[in-house]
């Protein structure tokens, strides 16, 4: 194998987003165009050369072409050792995790999430740092800064790995192992859960679920921990089979996009329990028989909860969610008398307080629950956490909630999705906000008296870095909120999400209908921020 330097010239718009760089796959194709934002990230990551990297994805279109072009630049670049799930198979928490335990220099990963794929879909690279978790955006802007002035990169010519054998291989002078992509992270499972409860509960012969993997990343782990190791029924796990284009469906376990699912959690013989997971195996949606819990109050359950678990036996540390989560979590933690902490979009923003160890769990609106055993988000792990709770409390998914709600009060919470809009308009949108805010503390926007409005900046207690322009937020004196914000890994025009909230002390009201009970809320929203004049949508495209 013959190391080579070719000659590159920058591409524009290499800035990562949310999580990583995402593109259609067309655009990665080009010529070039993966291999300069690789060779960026070997550029300004310099503990990878002579260090440990793993590498792996969620199997979507051109996961093993990417692959393969990332196993030859590492060696180029003097990367000792690759280490790299079979099949080019790594769901999001699972790369973290193998990260972790093989104490590596980082990993690179390859997805583009909950956003279709195959070759008209989307694809995604992602740099995650040695403590597992995405690069935060000290490092997201360098790898950044670097694909602007690029000139040339290293790789090597000579025959492709074979990607789909356990064992030892070598590409040039870089060792390169083949890893089974479950048993590091089934094991980690095992170890935080207490799989004999899950077990019996799963025997008792009176509970029923299906895990929804939409064909995705999940398939092979949920088999492998649900089915084999936990013996639940051989079918529990539907749209097992991983494919490179989700079977044409949209892997975002939401109630818009695994209606299937839903539809078999209603009725006369609806299941027990409901569970899903996305593209790349981070996110989970928690269903009831006829009952949704938002990931905004399943972070909150899970805290309250968390004692009932082997893994978190010891009480928790403390809660950060992301800003625009509903506060269902903020309750919880006062009560437990533990630290709460509000972090921008994106799981990079919860890393280092989990390194820090000021936080156990964390959570975001967006479908993410996790904790500090990974440094991302982790959609089996939520299942499970669940599965145990429902095994350790023997009582259904809605009288948890009941209960939950009875507690501490009901967050009512809906997000509204304007997708594809115009950039422009979306961008005058934002800015026409940024104007009013000044003005708006004190107001009167229907029902209730603004308290606060910004826009926000958040400051790590860390390391002090400084992030700002992470959403508008307007808060009433009522607890209600609104927040505006565009989306940070979209590929096409550009998506408003509107995310609303409201505080219902009152067991009496706490099971009405969310969007009806929030009503008057969504038409402040929507008049405030002129959707309809500057978007031209009169209603949202996704209501999750
Ligand atoms: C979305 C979610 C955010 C999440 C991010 C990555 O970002 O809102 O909470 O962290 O996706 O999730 P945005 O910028 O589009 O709102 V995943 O499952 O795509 O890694
Ligand atoms: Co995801």
């Amino acid at each position: 194998m013959q190391p080579q330097v070719v000659d590159t010239t920058p591409f524009e718009g290499q800035r990562p987003g949310t999580s990583g760089l995402r593109k259609k796959v067309g655009v990665f194709r080009q010529p070039h165009y993966l291999e300069n934002f690789v060779q960026a990230i070997f550029d300004t990551q310099t503990d990878l050369a002579g260090g440990e990297l793993v590498v792996g994805g969620d199997g979507r279109y051109y996961n093993r072409e990417a692959i393969q072009t990332i196993l030859r630049m590492a060696a180029a670049n003097g990367v000792r050792r690759a280490l790299v799930g079979r099949g080019g198979i790594l769901s999001t928490p699972a790369a973290s995790c193998v990260i972790r335990k093989r104490r590596t220099q980082g990993g690179i990963v390859l997805s583009a999430s909950h956003n279709p794929g195959g070759p008209e879909g989307d694809f995604g690279i992602k740099f995650n740092i040695a403590a597992g978790g995405p690069a935060p955006e000290s490092v997201t802007e360098a790898i950044f800064a670097r694909t602007q002035s690029i000139r040339q990169y290293r790789t090597l010519e000579g025959t492709p790995t074979n990607l789909d054998e356990i064992g030892r291989t070598r590409v040039g002078d870089m060792e390169v192992e083949i890893i089974d992509p479950v048993s590091d992270y089934a094991q980690l499972m095992e170890s935080l859960f207490d799989f004999n409860a899950i077990h019996q509960l799963f025997n008792s012969g009176l509970f029923r679920m299906r895990f929804d993997a939409m064909h995705a990343v999940t398939g092979p782990y949920a088999v492998e921990i649900l089915e084999s190791r936990l013996k639940a029924p051989p079918g529990t796990v539907m749209n097992a089979e991983a494919l490179e284009d989700f079977g044409g469906g949209h892997p975002d376990p939401n109630l818009a996009h695994a209606k299937a699912l839903v539809a078999l959690t209603k009725g006369p013989d609806a299941l027990d329990f409901g569970a899903a997971s996305d593209g790349d195996g981070d996110r989970n949606m928690i269903l009831g028989k006829d009952c949704f819990v938002t990931p905004s109050d399943s972070l909150a359950v899970l805290a309250a909860n968390a004692h009932l678990v082997p893994g978190y036996a010891s009480g928790i540390r403390g809660i950060a969610r992301s800003m625009p989560t509903s506060q269902a979590a903020d309750r919880v933690a006062e009560q437990l008398g533990v630290e709460c902490f509000e972090t921008p979009t994106g799981w990079k923003f919860f890393g280092n307080l989990l390194d820090a160890g000021r936080i156990t769990l964390c959570g975001e609106e967006s479908f993410g629950t996790g904790s500090d055993h990974v440094r991302e988000k982790d959609g089996l792990w939520a299942v499970l956490f669940w599965l145990n709770l429902l095994a350790v409390r023997q009582q259904s998914v809605a009288e948890i909630l009941s209960d939950h709600w009875r507690r501490f009060g009901r967050n009512f919470y809906t997000r509204h999705d304007y997708e594809a809009v115009d950039a422009a308009a979306a961008e005058g949108l934002m800015h026409h906000l940024r104007i009013l805010l000044p003005d708006l503390p004190g107001r009167r926007l229907g029902e209730q008296i603004v308290r606060y409005a910004d826009d926000f900046a958040y400051t790590d207690p860390i390391d002090g870095s400084r992030s700002e322009r992470q959403g508008i937020r307007i808060g009433f004196e009522n607890g209600a909120r609104i927040v505006f914000r565009l989306s940070g890994t979209g590929t096409e025009g550009a998506t408003l999400r509107v995310y609303l909230e409201s505080f219902e002390p009152d067991p009496a009201h706490h099971h009405r209908d969310t969007q009806e009970a929030m009503r008057p809320l969504i038409l402040v929203a929507r008049e405030l921020a002129q959707i309809e004049a500057r978007t031209g949508r009169l209603e949202p495209d996704v209501i999750t």
